[in-house]
C-alpha cells in the first residue's frame, strides 16, 4: 500500500500507524551496539557543530539542557527488521543546533563517542524531523540505548540514530559511515526498503 508522508515526517498516532515493508512488531527494545557502551560523565560531555559552517559552535551538557526541548512521540525502524511503534522521546530539535551553526554544505557526518559515525544529507536533519533526545519513555536515555544524548532520526532505517553522539560535521562530500561503509544503503528509507547498497 502506498503511504504518503508530509516533508514534517510520518509523526505516528495510534490510528496511522503501519510498518515499512519487511518489518515486524516488537514490544521489545533491542540493543544493538557495534562496540562497548562508552560512560562519559557529564561534566566532559559537549556537543559540536564544527565542519562547512559559518560559525562553529559547542554546548557543554548544561548549555545543550538549557535549550529549548521538545517532547514527542514517532515510530522507530531497524534493518534488522523489528519496529517499535509509538515511542516517546524528549530532545533538542537538530533544526536549533544547526541554526546556531549556519552550514554551508550539503552533509553530514554524526560522530560519537567510541568512534560510531554515519552519514546523512543536511536535509534530513532539518525540518523538524531529527533530534538530539536524552530522555525515553519519560526517563533519562540509558546509556545502552545512547545515553546521555543520541540522534534521532525516526524517517530513517534505526542505524542512522547514532547513539552517545557528540556532534555533527558538516561535509560537502558525503563520506560514508560505519555501517554505510560495510554495505548498508547510504541513505536507509524504510519505506522504500534501502537496506543494503544495491537495494
Ligand atoms: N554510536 C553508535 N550508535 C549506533 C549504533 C552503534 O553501534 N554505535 N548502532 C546503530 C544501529 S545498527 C541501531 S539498529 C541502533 C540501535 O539502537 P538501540 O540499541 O537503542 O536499539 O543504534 C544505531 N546507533
Ligand atoms: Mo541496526
Amino acid at each position: 500500500m502506498a503511504v504518503t508522508r508530509g516533508f514534517q515526517g510520518r509523526r505516528s498516532t495510534a490510528e496511522s500507524s503501519q510498518l515499512p515493508p519487511g518489518q515486524y512488531l516488537t514490544r521489545d527494545f533491542p540493543v544493538l551496539s557495534a562496540g562497548p557502551t562508552p560512560y562519559t560523565p557529564l561534566e566532559s560531555w559537549d556537543f559540536t557543530v564544527r565542519g562547512a559552517v559559518d560559525t562553529p559552535v559547542t554546548w557543554s551538557w548544561e548549555e545543550f539542557r538549557s535549550l529549548p526541548a521538545e517532547s514527542f512521540t514517532v515510530d522507530i525502524h531497524c534493518v534488522t527488521k523489528w519496529s517499535k511503534l509509538d515511542t516517546s522521546w524528549r530532545g533538542v530539535s537538530v533544526d536549533a543546533l544547526l541554526g546556531a551553526a549556519s552550514p554551508r554544505a550539503e552533509y553530514v557526518t554524526a560522530f560519537c563517542d567510541g568512534g560510531y559515525t554515519t552519514n546523512l544529507p543536511v536535509a534530513d536533519l532539518r525540518g523538524g524531523q531529527a533530534w538530539v533526545v536524552f530522555e525515553y519513555d519519560g526517563n533519562p536515555l540509558p546509556p545502552v540505548h545512547g545515553g546521555p544524548a543520541r540522534l534521532l532520526v525516526p524517517h530513517l532505517y534505526f542505524w542512522k540514530s547514532a547513539k552517545w553522539v557528540r556532534g555533527l560535521e558538516i561535509r560537502a562530500d558525503d563520506e560514508p559511515g560505519f555501517w554505510e561503509m560495510y554495505g548498508y544503503h547510504n541513505y536507509g528509507d524504510p519505506w522504500r526498503e534501502q537496506r543494503y547498497q544495491g537495494d
